[in-house]
């Protein structure tokens, strides 16, 4: 194994709860847009990362263990995924693991942050790959919180939240009022899939996340995984649907479509990744 030579360059972390996470890197870009303090770093170890608000989002060679894991558990075991929404994500990671399957006919990205799609396309552009000129792609610069509220009843197969933590812009996708329209807007045979913070960093947020979507859809169950620069590195994503556990159960066509373009993902990874569960918060969720 070979050891990538210390650079010059700065540390830059995201600090939590006392602890810090952080890369070794220089800042490319620092702005504040009208919603939040954007930076966009290239680091010696991951390459170039994007922060919101001083919190990591993303960056381009560990970004697979996060949109594999909230996109395909819930894209291979949908009855249907003709129609996608994706409330945050304008790094287009999650788009673009969306668009990888050919059943996704038309996806609607929404996006509050424009300044976030435009410094990803810039510098980030592998992350969203090809899904800006994917002709299924629809970029809404929008608020996600108004977008599920207004839209119709039972209108997406499956609906991806991929929003950044519950302060600043985020705080409202992780209320009881986002979570129902989520529900009422998806359709019979839907799966619903939220990322839903650190077991560890951010356990409360994680428990009461896990058990409201779980008391509105009906059925609800957290998958844990890695990001190794969020806090603590351990991370989940939470799916949920109204017609029974359907999000377990993947199906093997959909499956084979997109197995082997995946880093992280593969049907046993998500059995694996679905039993995880750690003893104390199955005991908190299943009391
Ligand atoms: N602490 C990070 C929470 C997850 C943020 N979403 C990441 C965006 C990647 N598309």
């Amino acid at each position: 194994m070979t050891t990538a030579p210390e650079t010059s360059g700065n540390w830059i972390d995201e600090h939590h709860n006392g602890v810090r996470y952080g890369l070794k890197g220089r800042v490319l870009v620092e702005e504040q847009s009208d919603f939040q303090r954007i930076t966009v770093i290239d680091s010696q170890r991951y390459g170039k990362g994007l922060l919101l608000d001083g919190c990591w989002m993303t960056a381009e060679h560990q970004e697979r263990h996060y949109h594999e894991s909230l996109v395909h558990p819930a894209l291979c075991t949908a009855a249907a995924i003709e129609r996608v929404l994706v409330i945050g994500g304008g790094d287009g990671g999650t788009a673009r693991e969306c668009l990888r399957h050919p059943g996704v006919k038309h996806l609607d990205l929404v996006e509050i942050d424009g300044r976030v799609v435009d410094l990803s396309q810039e510098h980030l552009p592998s992350i969203g790959g090809g899904c800006w000129n994917d002709p299924r792609f629809h970029l809404r610069v929008a608020d996600g919180i108004a977008w599920a509220a207004e839209a119709e009843d039972a209108s997406y197969d499956v609906v991806l939240v991929d929003g950044s933590d519950p302060t600043g812009p985020a705080e409202g996708l992780f209320n009881r009022a986002f979570f129902s329209n989520c529900c009422r807007i998806l359709k019979p045979g839907g799966v619903f899939a939220t990322q839903s913070e650190s077991p560890e960093a951010f356990r409360q947020v994680h428990i009461d996340m896990v058990k409201l979507i779980r008391e509105l859809f009906g059925h609800a169950d957290p998958l844990y995984g890695w990001v190794p620069m969020y806090p603590s590195g351990w991370w989940s994503w939470t799916f949920a649907a109204k017609d029974g556990p359907r999000y377990l159960t993947v199906q093997s066509e959909r499956a084979a479509a997109v197995a082997e373009g995946c880093a992280i993902w593969s049907p046993r990874w998500q059995q694996g990744a679905f039993n995880t569960i750690p003893a104390f918060i199955e005991r908190e969720l299943n009391p």
